[in-house]
């Protein structure tokens, strides 16, 4: 069985919210968009409010779902939904050392994680299409 992982790309004010992993080892100092596994139990939006919540203190809105599902390790897939954010300021409370809004014209400057990559893309798209 695989594993559901949901990510959200939170934008605000035209700009995309990256999270800098501090765990595992393997991963850390990398970028991502928030989110995580989902549980038994859980559709992948409630999954991701749950997530964007443990990680970033923060109520947040999934959108739409991004097309396209991206493989990580053996056993484990990344889908997409853009987010919008309802309460709260974004803080790396959980598995995250550093938050940063990022333009269109900025968001290549930090060191996403390969699976992450083609859904940044396709919010650039968005992002300049406006
Ligand atoms: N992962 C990759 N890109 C993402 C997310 C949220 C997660 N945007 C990978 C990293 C881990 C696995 O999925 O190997 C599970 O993620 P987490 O539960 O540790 O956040
Ligand atoms: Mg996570």
């Amino acid at each position: 069985m695989t594993v559901l992982v949901v990510g959200g790309a939170l934008i605000d004010g035209g700009r995309l919210l990256a999270a800098r992993r501090s765990a595992p080892p393997e991963l850390a100092g990398r970028w991502e968009l928030p989110g995580g596994k989902a549980e038994p139990g859980e559709t992948p939006r409630q999954a991701l409010v749950r997530e964007l919540r443990e990680e970033l203190g923060v109520e947040a809105e999934p959108l739409e779902a991004l097309p396209g599902e991206w493989p990580l390790k053996p056993g484990y897939v990344l889908r997409v939904w853009t987010a919008a954010l309802r309460s709260g300021e974004p803080r790396p409370l959980e598995d995250h050392d550093e938050l940063r809004w990022l333009t269109p014209d900025t968001v290549y400057e930090v060191d996403w994680l390969e699976p992450d990559l083609p859904a940044v893309a396709e919010v650039v798209r968005r992002l300049r299409e406006g």
